[in-house]
């Protein structure tokens, strides 16, 4: 039974006779990622490792192992000067550039534990993180945050007594006694500390390591702690199955910060086979391709949204460079369709992911054969990952039928950080986290995600899953970019709208019947066909790139009653 008692530093542990189980199965090690980088560092000092936008000067910057090293020590004894040490929290919402990784790894030799905040979260989110962990510093890339940083900084250090530090990646520094540059960081200074006594050498491989943030498409992000042996576990399995080696080179194109690109196998896990890790400021197709020709980049993972906007851009201008042998491509459903484009269209091999920073990751294998690498989004990463799919009594249904996916295993966490309630609901009295995702299971382990259970429609007793919708959707060649969601209705319960972009905003507009003579052509159910159609310029995208459903149902409520209230008083 799963007591909802946290350790003093917030952690749910594993029961002792599951620990014991993992440990002597060799999953769980005796590192923590202090002792882990300490010795990658030195066994790749000659390799480079990282390439990329350079802190300075926004040049392309090249380091080694040896290189890295000196920098995260000067960065390391920076901190420890302005009073981080070991299990401190620091929020850290940086760009994708070296300041990242070099940040990101001075913060693990601390010992401090980083809140991996991502450029795209706002104020509410950076405010709720900070006070919920008592954080001593906020480390921000003024570039890549969406308001005034230094404002910002101000307000938070004036309001969060907790938080005694900001620290800056970028220039234009206003002076000011807590807010620092990270510029000045990456200097050597005068407070030596040696490497061997790196405060995080002594952390306990039981402790947490850091605290991701939920990927939700609705709500303030709940914070995932994740531990030293849980997370070298989840970067050293991915990195084996994906057979990255130190002949590879990684494109961080998704927000660094993102469990995805940072560690599955992403940044950590090009450092655990010395595969460099290149960082690309932003994920266009203008400017990936070219970091991936000039960096000889051989893999990347990317979301759906991002895959089209490659897929179009190769088809009009030019595919990526040849060297490009991998896409992963995870964090929302990748329809069929797109998926069966991706060999031929970017030259490159296919790898559903289906993951979550809570733990579980699902990858289709190499070995695969195509049909379940374009219908299935993966199988589970260990064979210690429990999986169940259940209806709604909580019971397990037959063999590829839909249900919940529930989950438990020796990287997915047993409660969130501080949120008692929610673990209450999240997670089940034996342990397993309630993903909230329909799944079906085919007889080879494999998954197929149907939806959100919150993301399906109820129209009229009928229930509709608004991906699979989308997917239908998707298919026609007059519709850009599209999204369904659910709009009240008296007698239905809920009307289902397809709000679509269009892909040749100087052609007419598809009009609904149009668009549901299209999907019965398909095969579409006629209950599926949606009772409204409206056009926008764009879907509105989470800080990772899934469609942010919440928000676009209020815009599009929104817009219909404005529409409405127009039409009643002319
Ligand atoms: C990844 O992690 P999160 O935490 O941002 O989001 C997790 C949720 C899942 O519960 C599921 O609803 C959705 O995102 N999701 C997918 C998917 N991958 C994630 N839905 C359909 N198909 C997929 N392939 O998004 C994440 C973490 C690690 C690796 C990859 C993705």
């Amino acid at each position: 039974m799963t007591e909802f008692v946290p350790t003093e530093a917030g952690l749910y542990a594993w029961p002792e006779e599951i620990s014991r189980k993992y440990k002597e199965q060799g999953v769980w090690g005796n590192e923590n990622f202090a002792n882990w980088l300490t010795a990658k560092l030195k066994q790749y000092a000659d390799v480079i490792l990282l390439s990329g936008p350079d802190l300075q000067s926004g040049e392309w910057q090249q380091m080694t192992g040896q290189e890295i090293s000196a920098v995260v020590n000067n960065i390391v004894e920076h901190c420890h000067s302005i009073g981080l040490g070991r299990g401190d929290k620091v929020v850290m919402q940086m760009g994708n550039n070296n300041a990242f990784v070099l940040t990101f790894f001075a913060l693990l030799q601390l010992g401090v534990i980083p809140v991996m905040a991502l450029p795209g979260h706002g104020q509410r989110e950076i405010l709720h993180f900070v006070k919920l962990t008592q954080a001593r510093a906020w480390f921000v890339s003024a570039q890549s945050t969406s308001f005034d940083c230094h404002v910002f900084a101000n307000e938070l250090l004036n309001t969060v007594p907790t938080l005694k530090h900001v620290v800056v990646d970028g220039l234009d520094l206003k002076p000011h006694p807590s807010i620092l540059s990270l510029l000045g960081f990456t200097k050597a200074t005068e407070a030596q500390i040696t490497a061997l006594e790196f405060p995080g050498l002594a952390a306990d491989p039981a402790e947490m390591a850091l605290l991701l943030c939920s990927g939700g498409t609705t709500g303030i992000p709940k914070l995932i702690p994740r531990t030293h042996r849980d997370y070298l576990y989840n970067i050293k399995a991915s990195a084996k199955l994906c057979e990255l080696s130190s002949q590879d080179r990684y494109l961080v194109a998704l927000p660094a910060a993102h469990n995805f690109p940072l560690a599955c196998p992403g940044i950590l896990g090009a450092i655990e086979v010395g595969a460099g890790v290149v960082m690309c400021p932003v994920p266009s197709p203008e400017i990936a391709f070219e970091y991936i020709e000039n960096a000889g980049v051989t893999m990347t993972a990317l979301v759906p949204t991002l895959v089209k906007t490659w897929l179009n851009y190769a088809a009009l201008v030019t595919p990526p460079a040849a060297c490009l042998n991998l896409l992963q491509v995870g964090g929302a459903k990748l329809d069929e369709a797109t998926a069966r484009r991706i060999g031929n269209e970017l030259n490159c091999n296919l790898q559903q992911v289906f993951g979550m920073a809570e733990g579980l990751l699902n990858f289709t294998r190499d070995s695969d054969p195509n049909v379940l690498k374009f219908k299935t989004q993966g199988r589970p990463l260990s064979d210690l990952d429990e999986v169940r799919v259940v209806d709604e009594q909580g019971l397990d249904v037959a063999q590829g039928k839909c249900g919940e996916l529930l989950t438990r295993g020796p990287y997915t966490i047993r409660g969130y950080y501080k949120e008692e309630s929610a673990n209450q609901k999240s997670f089940t009295t034996d342990g397993y986290y309630r993903t909230g995702d329909q799944v079906r299971r085919l007889s080879s382990g494999h998954l197929i995600v149907e939806g959100r259970i919150q993301e399906v429609l109820r129209r009229g007793g009928e229930t509709i899953s608004v991906e699979t919708l989308e997917a239908h959707l998707a298919c026609h060649h007059g519709i850009k970019d599209v999204a369904v969601v659910g709009l009240p209705c008296e007698q239905l319960g809920e009307r289902t709208c397809a709000v679509i972009v269009s892909q040749d905003q100087n052609l007419p507009k598809l009009t609904l019947k149009d668009i549901r003579q299209y999907l019965a052509a398909q095969g579409v159910a006629r209950y599926m066909l949606p009772d409204t159609v409206t056009y926008v310029e764009y879907i509105p995208l989470t800080v990772i790139g899934k469609i942010a459903r919440k928000k676009l149902s209020a815009q599009i409520h929104l817009e219909l009653n404005k529409q409405r209230q127009e039409i009643q008083t002319v």
